[in-house]
């Protein structure tokens, strides 16, 4: 892979509401009302404004994406992409990919230079972490081809073996 589309690529381990960047994605459900998981700690950390705006943006299906405001984050925004549940049905990976590309077309659209990721559907979703992972590098490869406006994307991972499975992929197609 081209050395400059590998060095916007970050892995962090850590809680994706301390990030300070434009843009921190949600992993949400189709209802963007809260909820448990990295939905639940953002919606803690931006304060209950967030909701309040979250009620008025009347759900987000599965593979799509909204954007609203971050309110006490230190991100500006936050971008809220709803991951199918895993089946282990073909459809799965295009909707996850569809997250992605989703939510980096909105930041772009709203001038995000540096974006934050959690490991959207690998939570209570159940999907795969190791397939995850190709799925959100590659899209997220592809999508920064063509737009050099973002200039790093953070792939959050809460746990050391999430972390590990990204190191281990982005080293493999570097
Ligand atoms: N920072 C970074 N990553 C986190 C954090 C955090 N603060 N908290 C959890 N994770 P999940 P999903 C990781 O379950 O699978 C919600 O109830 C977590 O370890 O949050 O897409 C929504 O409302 C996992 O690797 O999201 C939906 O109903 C990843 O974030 C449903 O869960 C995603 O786990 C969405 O399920």
């Amino acid at each position: 892979m081209n050395p400059s589309i590998l060095d916007r690529m970050k892995v962090v381990q850590g809680d994706i509401t301390k990030m300070e960047v434009d843009a921190v994605v949600n992993a949400a459900n189709t209802s963007l009302l809260g909820g448990g998981g990295v939905d639940g700690a953002i919606h803690r950390a931006a304060g209950p404004e967030l909701l309040a705006e979250c009620k008025t943006v009347g759900g987000c299906p599965t593979g799509e994406a909204r954007i609203t405001k971050g309110y006490n984050l230190p991100a500006k925004y936050v971008i809220h992409t709803v991951g199918p549940v895993y089946g282990g049905r073909p459809q799965d990976s295009t909707l996850l990919a569809s997250c992605y590309q989703n939510s980096l077309q909105l930041a772009a659209d709203h001038k995000v230079e540096t974006i934050a990721f959690p490991a959207v559907s690998c939570g209570v979703y159940g999907y795969p972490i190791e397939d995850a992972c190709r799925i959100a590098v590659d899209t997220t490869a592809r999508f920064l081809e063509d737009h050099p406006s973002i200039e790093k994307v953070n792939f959050v991972q809460f746990s050391e073996e999430n972390r590990q499975v990204y190191e281990d992929y982005l080293k493999q197609i570097s």
